[in-house]
């Protein structure tokens, strides 16, 4: 599900996997790691995997993101939809449950160890990975170098898809508190917002379906510095984001790319690039026109 290398790979070659791993009756995300010869992938080694199996091909997350101290963050889906379950009761609210990685964004060392200074590493009721909770299936995550900040795009049920600046710690509602509703047309929650809990900055209803999130802090085009690009599978167009800084959104902007976008990224040459995955994917660079 995602591709990341090493913030130094030019000197030790790692590439980072996350993918499902399993069967249709028990699987769960995994992160791998490995090396590139130049020619292919060697020494493919798991470094770490959710920790409960679960059922069904839904809600796996899953982006990697890298800190500026060579920690990982990796985001974790909930589990899917109803009617799944895990342990007798709707698998969903596993994101409140400190003790599962579902519905979680984890921190891990870049070798899948657990670093000392995680949020609930001293918590006996918490599995010492979570970094922040209450997630549904986060498919964009971005870092902000200059502030620091940690963003990303979160899927709702129907409508209600998020834009949250993650923090560690926090707890982001789900499924307690949430702008969506059941595909079926029920209200998941009659909260919308809950002391404790961290209100997403931003809410897409009818859903834009987010994947890939670039924080854009390039040279290339300069009107778009300190903005979020973020991708819409549904809405089939890239969403510029602009916000002030404290961080909230000042407005939208729809780029149109009239496929689905599964991810942006900003480039090593300061251009955002947008993957599509219709038929035919293709990967597209985003320049400011001329003249
Ligand atoms: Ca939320």
């Amino acid at each position: 599900m995602d591709v990341s290398i090493h913030p130094r790979f030019t000197e030790n070659r790692f590439v980072y996997l996350t993918y499902s791993h399993g069967t249709e009756n028990a699987n769960r995300t995994r992160v791998a790691r490995a090396t590139f010869d130049g020619k292919a992938l060697t020494n493919l080694r798991v470094i770490f995997e959710v920790s409960q199996s679960k059922s069904g091909g839904q809600h796996f997350g899953s982006r990697i993101l890298w800190l500026p101290d060579r920690t990982m963050l990796v985001a974790i889906g909930d589990g899917g939809n109803p009617p799944i379950q895990l342990a007798g009761d709707l698998i969903r609210k596993q994101a409140q449950n400190l003790r599962s990685d579902l519905g979680k964004i984890v921190r891990l060392n870049d070798d899948g160890s657990i670093p000392q200074d995680n949020p609930f590493v001293n918590n006996a009721n918490a599995e010492p990975a979570a970094w922040s909770y209450g997630h549904r299936n986060i498919q964009g995550l971005s870092f902000d170098p200059t502030t620091k900040r940690v963003w990303a795009t979160e899927h709702g049920s129907q409508g209600g898809d998020e834009l949250n600046l993650i923090e560690a710690g926090k707890n982001y509602g789900w499924p307690l508190v949430t702008h969506s509703r059941e595909y079926t047309g029920g209200e998941i929650s009659k909260e919308r917002s809950r002391p404790g809990m961290v209100d997403p900055k931003m809410v897409w209803t009818p859903a834009i379906a987010p994947s890939g999130l670039a924080f854009y802090s390039g040279d290339r085009i300069p009107d778009w510095r300190g903005d979020l690009f973020a991708g819409g599978l549904v809405s089939q167009d890239v969403r510029r984001i602009d916000l002030d800084a404290d961080g909230n959104v000042l407005s939208q902007q729809s780029i149109n790319i009239g496929q689905r976008v599964r991810d942006v990224r900003q480039g090593p040459d300061g251009f955002l690039y947008v993957l599509t995955d219709e038929q035919m994917g293709q990967l597209i660079r985003l320049e400011p026109a001329t003249g």
